[in-house]
């Protein structure tokens, strides 16, 4: 389980409006919730593909047992869960340690880069 939602800014600082939360039970994000996935342990917001729309990372570090980032494409309304992609350490080809692999535990943080 596990969850993480998108603030807006305004004027007068962070903003619920338009706040949108994400989760393994939202269509469109690979998966299905489950115990102890930690679904937004972390979180990035960067432009990966140089747009100017910041595409938000999610890191899911107990996902099938070797963790995973979500990526969700950047555009004019937010972060899309249509066109979204997902990374999993073992496809990585990195060697995993331990009980789980926690690949996603950690990301730069929560910022915006362009
Ligand atoms: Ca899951
Ligand atoms: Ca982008």
């Amino acid at each position: 389980m596990g969850g993480a939602v998108v603030l807006y800014g305004s004027a007068a600082g962070l903003t619920p409006d338009k706040s949108t939360a994400y989760s393994q039970d939202t269509p469109g994000i690979f998966g299905t919730a489950e115990a102890d996935d930690g679904f937004g342990s972390a979180v990035h917001l960067v432009d990966l593909n140089k747009d100017g729309k910041a595409e938000a990372v999610v890191g899911i570090p107990s996902e099938n047992n070797d963790g995973c980032l979500w990526i969700a494409r950047g555009t004019p309304s937010g972060p899309a869960t249509t066109g979204s992609s997902s990374l999993c350490g073992a496809a990585t080809g990195l060697t995993l340690r331990g009980p789980h692999g926690l690949f996603g535990a950690a990301l730069p943080g929560a910022q915006v880069n362009f």
